[in-house]
């Protein structure tokens, strides 16, 4: 499984992808069965599982029944350095590029190292933006940062072409899971015409509508988690 060039090429076709973010704090796994089969029956196109906290280290195991179950792709997304599991096909390997804590710009990448050495994940090299999604979220304080207002496009984009220039291989702006406003277009849309490399945006989007609206905007992979924590039937709207 080429995770990457398959995202690349679905980039070039025009073809959106759709993540379903899977927490593993949060996730019942007596009903993961279920729970993958609506995904299966929905539009999405990936399984990220992750959260800004793991405290009782359920990662490597929810990994490991959510890969018995499906034949997507499944990509850790971290909020830090255990939550790395061998089972999953690939790693976003972020840097919190809108903040200025080390930890969480080169400290836990350093820390990941001897997990990632000799294992076979696909590591992603992803530029992580945190934007102003108006409501203080559980990255934000975790990570001790400040997000970026969604107005100060200028410094959205001069920060994802800073990670593009470094190197990323993805960049992924974020409004924060639970957001009360999603990335907006705008700024979606000033990274996109400007990037070339492809843009993941997730945090607050719980409708078709918003879905459909960060798509038309540019972004090639969208995340959600929250919609589909609070109400199933959201992947009902979202059916193939
Ligand atoms: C959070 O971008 C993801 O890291 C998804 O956010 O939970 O708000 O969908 P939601």
């Amino acid at each position: 499984m080429n995770i990457y060039q398959n995202i690349l090429s679905a980039e070039k076709e025009g073809k959106k992808l759709l993540a379903v973010l899977i927490d593993p704090e949060k996730i019942d796994l007596k009903n993961i069965a279920a729970f993958i089969e609506k995904i299966h029956q929905s539009i999405a196109t990936h399984i990220f599982i992750g959260g800004s906290t793991d405290i009782d280290n359920q990662t490597d195991n929810v990994v490991s029944v959510i890969k018995n179950n499906t034949h997507l792709p499944v990509v850790l997304f971290p909020g830090d350095v255990t939550q790395i599991s061998e089972n999953a096909d690939g790693i976003l390997f972020l840097s919190l590029l809108s903040g200025r804590n080390p930890e969480y710009l080169i400290e836990q990448q350093i820390k990941a190292v001897p997990r990632l050495k000799n294992s076979t994940l696909e590591i992603l090299p992803t530029g992580y933006i945190l934007i102003d999604g108006k409501k203080e979220t559980a990255t934000q304080k975790v990570s001790n940062t400040k997000p970026i207002a969604q107005e100060n496009t200028e410094l959205i984009l001069n920060t994802a072409l800073a990670g593009e220039f470094s190197g990323k291989k993805l960049i992924y702006l974020e409004a924060g899971s639970g957001a009360t406003e999603a990335v907006s277009q705008k700024a979606i849309s000033v990274v996109k015409k400007n990037l070339s490399i492809p843009l993941i945006v997730g945090g607050g989007i719980r409708s078709k509508k918003q879905l459909k609206n960060a798509f038309e905007a540019g972004a090639d992979l969208v995340v959600i988690g929250t919609a589909f924590e609070n109400d199933e039937t959201f992947f009902e709207d979202l059916k193939k």
